[in-house]
């Protein structure tokens, strides 16, 4: 099995690499905002799986830097639902008003193109909100440690000072993490990512055999269904 043994070598060495652009880490995951009357409402898309914090090992080209070696993901992005704007004199402003300790933040991507990566929500002694001009926003969010993380926020319309307009109701939502400690795409643990991964993986989904340590419940969200299956498919082809 000589063969095998230099593929699988090779795959290992092509997964650190080096100036790259961040990734998303999975799907978009969308925060609609909507206005019902003088109420701002927030839905979270619960159709895509809670997003994983993930570091995968590589280096970022730019303002991106402030990601490497971190757990990472900005599959949450805040988008306005309907046909509404603010009321006159007044801008949209989200406020981060709760966090796991450890969470950090950085702007996403806006209508010119790359993302910022500029500390907000109170990360590096940003303030603790930013003005959303409602275009689709997704911010970078990353952790060092292991764990559930979460944020929560506020969506209001602001005066000039940037205090909430009287009269209106905020919206608010909660965002939700949790990390993957390890190389996920390397199922079976033997320190390579190979296609004995990809079987292990469908034996242990299946109710078969797990590795130990390993459970099937890829995406952590406490429900072993599709989205492990597919979420494993994303690891596994991103590598570690
Ligand atoms: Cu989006």
């Amino acid at each position: 099995m000589k063969v095998c043994t230099i593929v699988t070598l090779a795959l290992a060495a092509g997964t650190a690499a080096a100036d790259t652009n961040p990734r998303m880490g999975g799907p978009m995951k969308h925060i609609m905002v909507h206005l019902h009357g003088n109420h701002l409402h927030c839905h979270v898309d619960e159709s895509i799986s809670t997003p994983i914090l993930r570091d995968y090992d590589e280096s970022y080209t730019g303002a991106a830097s402030v990601l490497d070696g971190q757990r990472y993901n900005a599959q949450y992005g805040w988008m306005v639902d309907g046909v509404w704007v603010p009321p006159e004199g007044s801008t949209l402003r989200i406020r981060q008003v709760d966090a796991t300790p450890g969470i950090r933040v950085y702007s996403g991507r806006s209508l010119a193109g790359m993302s910022p990566f500029s500390p907000i929500f109170g990360t590096a002694e940003s303030s603790d909100s930013i003005e959303w001009s409602g275009t689709m926003l997704h911010n970078w969010y990353s952790v060092e440690q292991t764990g559930n993380f979460s944020v929560t926020c506020l969506v209001y319309f602001a005066d000039a000072q940037g205090n909430p307009l009287p009269g209106y109701e905020p919206g608010s939502a909660t965002l939700t993490w949790s990390t993957s400690d390890r190389c996920g795409a390397d199922f079976d643990r033997d320190g390579f990512v190979d296609f004995f991964d990809l079987d292990a993986f469908v034996a242990c989904f299946d109710g078969g055999f797990c590795p130990t340590g390993v459970n099937p419940d890829v995406n952590a969200d406490g429900f072993v269904d599709f989205f492990d299956f597919d979420a494993f498919l994303q690891i596994f082809e991103s590598g570690c």
